[in-house]
């Protein structure tokens, strides 16, 4: 456990008390260690990132093997936590039998049916919510063409939804869908969708906004667009949300993200029907983003050895909570001085500089010579003395120190008399 985790209040109970419950998506095998200590402490919901989906449960049509869902439920359980089934009726990660195969439509209905019963009646009773559909419109609003929609039609939807309510009827029913946070033509069609749905007596109690965002591009319409679904009588959860940003992080980064989680916290917290805010993974170990957005990454609320990041500090004050003051995100880089070499005028000295929970894209080291060194020469690094004092700045090519990284520069310098290490700060 870090110390930022022991001293605050966790996420799960800040959430609570504001009548919400914050959640993550987890991955069933990491369910150890670090990553189960803030999962379970943290989180008052999780949802399965890949663990319920048709490819996962029925890899071979007929044969099953709910191992990771089981004991992701199984998990909740024992914390004291609600689940988000995710996800039912997908054009993704479908298993390969169901989209190589040749079916008519009234074989692809029943697929589907049977596939809803048997999931949703396998966990009934353990699933708070499901999103029963998953990503069925287009960027302009128009039905993405799918499997399911090329075979049955637009009403898919509504079939699975009563299919999803007769297999459990005390599970909420939502469609989740990207890209609808703000108001725009996608979230329009959803919301023109919903409220037909529930014009026709469809069973549908919610919509999930999943929220993969990029560093300071929260929608400004937002908090309004939740409100409109809100007032069609229909609960809103945000799903999968993460904030991703062109990596190497820096300090100036991270704060932004902060900002931009926070006010996607906020919008939530003023929503009364705004019920889950779900992030799509908590550590930055662990996030689909960085293979998907090649350069980008950083998303999360923890960094990738389990430290919250200021963004965690976001969505902990959006909830109310007095966090400690998040450590700068340069804390946790240090620099270190050392003598590698010394003859009778001169020594070798070179200065490390670690990153542990935190990056630099630029950096000065700076110290003060007790007892008249000077330096004569310097290498992977530029440095300049005024009296006692040095500071040197990193080169051209060497500014960026990765969370868990170091550089290294190196300078040659005069003594007389005696040596003593200074103490070194990165300014
Ligand atoms: O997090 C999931 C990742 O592990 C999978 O490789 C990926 C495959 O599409 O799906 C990820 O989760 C997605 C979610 O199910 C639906 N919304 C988008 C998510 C990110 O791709």
């Amino acid at each position: 456990m870090t110390s930022a985790q022991a001293a605050d209040t966790p996420l799960r109970d800040l959430a609570a008390a504001k009548g919400k419950v914050v959640g993550t998506a987890v991955t069933g095998s990491k369910l150890t260690g670090s990553y189960g200590d803030i999962a379970g402490a943290q989180f008052g919901s999780l949802t399965p990132g890949n663990a319920m989906k048709w490819g996962s449960v029925e890899p071979t049509q007929g044969t099953f093997n709910w191992a990771e869902a089981d004991q992701i439920v199984a998990f909740a359980q024992a914390h004291n936590q609600q689940v988000r089934g995710h996800t039912l009726v997908w054009h993704s990660q479908n298993p390969s039998w169901l989209t190589n195969g040749t079916w008519t439509s009234a074989q692809l209905g029943t697929l589907l049916q049977n596939h809803i019963s048997t999931e949703v009646g396998r966990y009934q009773g353990r699933i708070t919510a499901w999103d029963v559909v998953n990503e069925p419109f287009n960027e302009d609003g128009t039905y993405r063409s799918t499997l399911w929609y090329n075979g049955l039609g637009a009403d898919y939807i509504a079939s699975a939804l009563t299919w999803a309510r007769a297999a459990d009827p005390a599970a909420k029913l939502y469609i989740n869908d990207y890209n609808v946070e703000g108001v725009n033509a996608k979230s329009t069609a959803l919301y023109n969708l919903v409220k037909s749905l529930k014009e026709r007596g469809v069973p549908i109690d919610g919509v999930g906004l999943q929220a993969h965002l990029i560093l300071g591009q929260v929608p400004s319409t937002l908090q309004q667009n939740i409100q409109r679904f809100a007032d069609l009588g229909v609960d809103v959860a945000i799903t999968e949300l993460d904030i991703r940003m062109a990596l190497p992080a820096d300090s100036t980064k991270l704060a932004q993200q902060a900002a931009d989680y926070k006010a996607v916290t906020a919008a939530c917290v003023a929503v009364t029907r705004c019920v889950n805010l779900t992030v799509w993974g908590f550590t930055d170990s662990d996030s689909w983003v960085d293979s998907t957005f090649p350069g980008y990454g950083a998303a999360t609320l923890y960094d990738a050895n389990y430290a919250p990041k200021p963004a965690y500090y976001g969505v902990a004050e959006a909830l109310g909570g007095t966090t400690t003051t998040p450590p700068p995100s340069t804390g946790a880089c240090t620099a270190t001085y050392s003598v590698v070499n010394q003859w009778n005028t001169g020594f070798t000295g070179q200065v490390r500089i670690a990153c542990s929970g935190a990056s630099l894209s630029s950096w000065k080291a700076v110290w003060t010579y007790g007892a008249g060194q000077q330096i004569t020469q310097a290498w992977n690094a530029t440095c300049t003395q005024s009296g006692a004092a040095v500071s040197c700045v990193n080169a051209s090519y060497n500014g960026s120190v990765p969370e868990g990284g170091s550089v290294t520069f190196g300078f040659n310098a005069s003594w007389s008399g005696s040596n003593p290490l200074p103490t070194v700060t990165l300014g």
